[in-house]
């Protein structure tokens, strides 16, 4: 009988729910830092498993917001937690729960979801660590299953996926067998530009860009044609971007377009173009024009 079901990931900013996804999906679509809040919308992961068809939902960190853009991550966490068959709950192998994990499982306990934690990094983490912090947990919730992890190396994901399979409804696929995102092609490109530049420019630029690809054409000769626009809110942001007589974005521009390749499997033309737009965090036309570029609940920049 075939399974299919939604899982969403859950968890506090940087506890590696996109590189969990990444993993157990075996492809790159999701953007990772060691920056918290690096995700900024929901990103759909399809995985499936000859009968099994897993379809996964990352999202941005739980966090205090403190802008429109922020209230519009904070929603989409909350929306991710409705309409699903399971929640999958990412923290640190060592470290107890604090107020992120309490709040997320009240949500899910209110919407009356199975959920699976996954205690993460277990390859930096001495196993007997792990132990009082599995205790700590099942106090807080009846989880269906409790499992240590490492979404770096693979390991413990087999058996997470067992587990979470065991809770999916029984239902005909609702993907193609070979579908692994609904993520468009043009937002992963710019997904991929924003990487680069929070790894980059960590410091000097701490979530101040939005990446939107504004063409995006394949040439007769199989070559594709990129440009992605990148947003920052102050002059002084736009010349570090740039660096010395360019020096930055094309160090950006070439690390991105060998990722976007990767991602396409096609040679590609990228061109980057860095604009001052002061305040678009806050600003809720421009938050709209970029939401509007991609499927109607999920927020782009
Ligand atoms: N050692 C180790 N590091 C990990 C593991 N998984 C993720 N990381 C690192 O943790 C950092 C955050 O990873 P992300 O996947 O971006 O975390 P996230 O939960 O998606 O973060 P937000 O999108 O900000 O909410 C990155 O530097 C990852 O390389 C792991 O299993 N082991
Ligand atoms: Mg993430």
């Amino acid at each position: 009988m075939k399974k299919c079901g939604t899982v969403t990931i859950i968890g506090r900013p940087n506890v590696g729910k996109s590189t969990l996804l990444n993993t157990l999906i075996g492809e790159k679509i999701a953007i990772v830092s060691p920056k918290p809040q690096t995700t900024r919308n929901r990103i759909t992961g399809i995985l499936t498993r000859d009968e099994v068809q897993f379809i996964f939902t990352d999202t941005p960190g739980i966090h205090r917001s403190g802008s429109k853009l922020g209230d519009m991550m904070m929603r989409s966490i909350y929306d991710s937690v409705s309409g699903v068959d399971v929640a999958l709950l990412v923290a640190d192998a060592d470290k107890l729960p604090g107020r992120p994990e309490k709040i997320l499982l009240e949500r899910v306990a209110q919407a009356e979801l199975p959920c699976v934690l996954a205690l993460n990094k277990t390859d930096s983490v001495q196993k007997p660590e792990i132990l009082p912090i599995i205790a700590a947990y099942s106090t807080l919730y009846d989880f269906a299953a409790i499992i240590p992890i490492s979404a770096k190396t693979g390991d413990g994901t087999e058996v997470l996926l067992e587990e979470i399979s065991a809770l999916l409804p029984e239902q005909e696929h609702i993907f193609p067998d070979d579908a692994l995102t609904d993520q468009p092609e043009r937002v992963l490109a710019a997904e991929l530009v924003r990487e680069q530049l929070m790894l980059r420019l960590e410091k000097e630029i701490p979530h101040g860009v939005a990446c939107e690809t504004e063409r995006f054409e394949e040439r007769e000769d199989g070559i594709t044609e990129i440009d992605v626009l990148i947003v920052c809110d102050k002059p002084n942001h736009k010349s570090i971007i740039i660096g010395k007589q360019g020096s930055m974005l094309r160090t950006v521009g070439s690390l991105s377009r060998i990722n976007i390749e990767k991602m396409l499997g096609t040679q590609v033309f990228l061109q980057l173009w860095v604009k001052v737009k002061e305040d678009w965090k806050n600003s809720a036309s421009f938050l709209s024009e970029l939401s509007s570029l991609s499927d109607p609940d999920a927020i782009i920049e």
